[in-house]
């Protein structure tokens, strides 16, 4: 018997800006990630202010999605998703972010997707706002950093939301908003990049900006979950937060208190506001240790209260440790994995340490503290993959990974967590968010297209395409 309930969501997750391609098609304007170049495993990708004539800008093809998704969603289909988390892309709709009037190309090719999904009988699960908000927004107010972005952002919600109110139930309003939180989510998530042009790992970290950005993301999103609770009670409204599993090193009660604010700023301060709709009581601590002070309005606190979501989503791809004890051993690994080795675990090529059981721990963690139905959004193992001599990609290393980390989702539902579903990292090879390369593979489905831009962007099966499948059709229980 599966242990997974009878109506769990399986199926896979993708973004806008790293699969479509299409960047400046159909009146679409340009993103942040499309100003972003592309980078490998040891050379950091660029964020730019103007475009290098000599560099390759990975998003502007993508594995364009835009012009594949019957063929990709039909493939997804055939292992039998029930769910497909995509987002859209703002600059489609509004391509400045400030127009009076969306653009109705960019509002179309959504509903095409949408009833293609739907001919699948597959649930779209819609991040509003993906790594991808508009450059026009940067180069005017510096991101989120500006109070006029959440006024941007509400005619863009409620646009979609009005146009799709029948073909989509599921709504995640930031991705990975607690990405803010660190020095490298001023590229990726709140924009306070206005003028820079060098590598990601150079920005100038700058907690102020990044934490007003936030701020402006915690209404915004809280005001997008009240509006939708008020006028489309069909919706189900999410968050989704980066969740890091961070262990002291030792039992040295200074890596515990470490562990424990690290965790706070890193995992919980973005959910214990989304979830519960106030600042922690740890926060004015935290800020004032970062030279942080918020500005904010008569009426925001009240919004954050009322705007509270309905479920949890997170992405989990590893844990960390933390040492107070500055000779530990560290990870070597791209811009999103730091903290020190453990001693227990293998990492991936990235340097991500690989930790199944840690989904465990995490998903107790969270229900623990919030009670409200949870979704693993993310997950998965991004790896070199090679074709073997018959054409296909035999990435057992994958399946292993995967197996692992469901493995751990049930013992999680066993433990009493109520978890709505699954959806692995990019169900089909896309560029990568940190690194802006192709050479970093996540897919069930491998995409001929390379980190020099070359490919024919053909679609073909890997092995675990045939495991998940076989793992969708068992509700969870066929793992081998
Ligand atoms: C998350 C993002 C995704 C994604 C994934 C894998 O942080 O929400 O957009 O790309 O991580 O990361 P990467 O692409 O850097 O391997």
């Amino acid at each position: 018997m599966s242990v997974f309930p009878k109506n769990f969501l399986w199926g896979g997750a993708v973004a806008a800006n790293q699969c479509e391609g299409a960047w400046d098609v159909d009146g679409k304007g340009p993103s942040v990630p499309d100003m972003c170049t592309n980078g490998n495993h040891t050379t950091p990708k660029w964020v730019t202010n103007h475009f290098h004539p000599d560099r390759l800008y990975p998003s502007h093809e993508a594995i364009d999605f835009y012009h594949h998704y019957e063929e990709d969603i039909a493939l997804f289909a055939e292992m039998g998703f029930n769910v497909f988390r995509l987002s859209i892309n703002w600059t489609r709709i509004f391509p400045t972010g400030e127009e009076s009037e969306p653009n109705e190309a960019g509002l179309a090719f959504y509903d095409k997707v949408f009833d293609c999904c739907k001919r699948h009988g597959i649930e779209p699960l819609v991040t509003i706002s993906h790594y991808e908000m508009p450059y026009a927004l940067v180069e005017k107010y510096n991101g989120w950093e500006g109070r006029e972005l959440i006024g941007c952002f509400e005619n863009y919600y409620k646009t979609i939301f009005a146009r799709y109110q029948d073909k989509v139930k599921y709504w995640l309003t930031f991705n990975e908003i607690n990405a803010g939180t660190m020095p490298f989510g001023a590229a990726l998530s709140t924009g306070t990049v206005r003028g820079f042009d060098g590598p990601i790992f150079e920005l100038p970290d700058k907690p102020q900006e990044r934490f007003q950005a936030l701020h402006h993301q915690f209404v915004a999103s809280a005001m997008c979950v009240k509006y939708a609770h008020e006028h489309y009670p069909q919706f189900k409204m999410g968050n989704m937060i980066a969740f890091g599993a961070l262990y002291p090193l030792t039992c040295n009660p200074a890596d515990l208190l470490l562990a424990q604010h690290s965790s706070r700023s890193m995992n919980w301060y973005c959910s214990d506001v989304q979830v519960r709709g106030e600042y922690p009581a740890y926060a004015p601590r935290m800020w004032k240790e970062m030279g942080v002070e918020l500005k904010m309005e008569p009426g925001d606190l009240e919004l954050l209260k009322e705007g509270t979501v309905d479920f949890y989503t997170f992405s989990y791809y590893m844990s960390n440790c933390v040492s107070a004890a500055p000779e530990a051993e560290g990870i070597s690994g791209n811009v999103i994995s730091f903290g020190k080795k453990n001693p227990y675990l293998k990492a991936s090529d990235w340097g991500w340490q690989i930790d199944p059981e840690g989904l465990r721990w995490a998903l107790n963690e969270i229900y623990d503290r919030y009670r409200i139905p949870l979704m693993v959004v993310e997950n998965g193992l991004g790896a070199f993959d090679e074709k073997g001599e018959d054409g296909m990609v035999h990435d057992s290393y994958r399946i292993d990974y995967l197996r692992q980390h469901i493995q751990q989702m049930g013992e999680a539902v066993k433990d009493g967590v109520d978890l709505m579903g699954y959806t692995p990292w990019g169900c089909i090879d896309l560029v990568s968010a940190s690194g802006g390369e192709m050479a970093k593979r996540y897919g069930f489905i491998y995409v001929n297209k390379f980190d020099d831009g070359t490919g024919d962007l053909s679609r073909e099966r890997k092995e675990s395409f045939f495991w998940y499948k076989k793992v969708i059709s068992s509700n969870g229980e066929d793992l081998d």
